[in-house]
C-alpha cells in the first residue's frame, strides 16, 4: 500500500515537471491593452457582445485558442499567443510570425484601424506587449477618387473596407468621387439605416445620387443634404429593398453608388453617320434635288 502511494506521488511529480519544463521552454507571448471603438474606450460594462481573437495570417486558429471574451479590472483585454513547441504546442506561433487580431461584436467582425489591419508580429516567448486596439464603425476611403471620404452608418458595421470601383463606359454621369462600393453587415434584418458621407471637397450642387446595380445606373431619391454646397450628405437605405444590392432581408446592405453630375455630353449627343452613310445620304439628297429640278423644268 505504501509502495503504491509513493509510486502515485512520483507519477504526479513527473507530470508536473513535464508540464513545467514545456511551459518554461515556451511560455506564451502576451498582448494586452485598451480597445477603442468609434472613439469610445470599451470598459468591462460595455464589452458585452465583444470578443477578441488572434489568429494566424491565413486565418487559422492557434491551439490553444488565443482569445479574450472579457476585460480585466483595468479594462484591458489580455491574450496569450501560444508559442510553438514540438510536444505541447505544435499549432503555436513562432516568434516573428505575422498574426492578426480579429475584433467581433455579436459575431460580426469590425475593421481594425490600429494596429493597421489588425496585424502584429508575434513577440518572444514569455514577452508581454502593450498593444491598444482601435476600431471604427465609420470608415475612411484611402485611395481612388473618393480618397479621404469618410462613411458612417447609423447601424451595423462595414464588413469590408469601402472602396472605389471602376466606372463603366455606359455611365450616365461624371462622378467627382467615383463610384463607392460598401457593404454594411449586422443591420437588424429589414430595418432602415442612414449612411453619411463626408467628402474632402465640397460636392457640386447639381449632383444627384446614382446607384449602380446589375450593371445599370439609376437615380436614388432618398438622399438629403446633397444640394447645399457643403461636403456632406446622407442616404437612407433599407435591408432587402430597392437600394440594397443583394435584394434580400438578410441584415446586409450592399450599395455601390455615388454623387454624379448628369452627363450633358451624353444627354445631348447627336447621332453620327458612318462614311458610307454620309455618301448614301448625299446621294439621296442629290436625287431629290435632280427630281425637283426635272419637275420644275417640265412645269415651265
Ligand atoms: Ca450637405
Ligand atoms: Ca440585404
Amino acid at each position: 500500500m505504501k509502495y503504491k502511494k509513493v509510486k502515485f506521488f512520483f507519477m504526479v511529480l513527473l507530470c508536473l515537471l513535464f508540464v513545467y519544463s514545456v511551459y518554461a521552454n515556451s511560455p506564451p507571448a502576451r498582448i494586452g491593452g485598451l480597445i477603442t471603438v468609434d472613439g469610445s474606450v470599451l470598459t468591462q460594462a460595455t464589452f458585452s457582445g465583444y470578443s477578441v481573437v488572434v489568429k494566424k495570417q491565413d486565418s487559422s486558429s492557434y491551439q490553444p485558442a488565443a482569445q479574450c471574451t472579457s476585460l480585466n479590472t483595468s479594462d484591458w483585454y489580455l491574450i496569450d499567443i501560444p508559442i510553438y513547441h514540438a510536444t505541447l504546442n505544435p499549432e503555436g506561433a513562432t516568434s516573428g510570425d505575422t498574426a492578426k487580431i480579429h475584433l467581433f461584436y455579436n459575431g460580426q467582425e469590425l475593421i481594425i484601424n490600429n494596429p493597421s489591419n489588425g496585424q502584429l508580429i508575434v513577440g518572444q516567448s514569455g514577452s508581454a506587449t502593450h498593444m491598444d486596439i482601435t476600431a471604427m464603425t465609420n470608415q475612411t476611403i484611402n485611395s481612388g477618387p473618393a480618397a479621404g471620404t469618410t462613411i458612417f452608418s447609423s447601424k451595423g458595421f462595414f464588413s469590408v473596407p469601402p472602396t472605389n470601383i471602376d466606372i463603366p463606359a455606359s455611365s450616365p454621369a461624371v462622378f467627382p468621387f467615383g463610384i463607392i462600393d460598401f457593404t454594411i453587415s449586422d443591420v437588424p434584418p429589414g430595418e432602415e439605416i442612414t449612411v453619411t458621407f463626408t467628402t474632402p471637397d465640397p460636392i457640386p450642387t447639381n449632383c444627384v445620387y446614382y446607384k449602380y446595380q446589375n450593371d445599370e445606373f439609376y437615380i436614388y431619391s432618398r438622399v438629403s443634404g446633397l444640394d447645399d454646397g457643403d461636403n456632406t450628405f446622407t442616404i437612407t437605405l433599407a435591408d432587402g429593398e430597392k437600394g440594397d444590392d443583394d435584394g434580400l432581408v438578410n441584415g446586409i446592405i450592399s450599395d455601390p453608388g455615388g454623387p454624379g453630375l448628369p452627363n450633358s455630353r451624353k444627354a445631348f449627343s447627336i447621332p453620327t453617320l458612318t462614311q458610307w452613310g454620309i455618301i448614301f445620304f448625299f446621294l439621296i439628297l442629290s436625287g431629290i434635288g435632280h427630281i425637283k429640278i426635272y419637275r420644275y423644268r417640265e412645269n415651265n
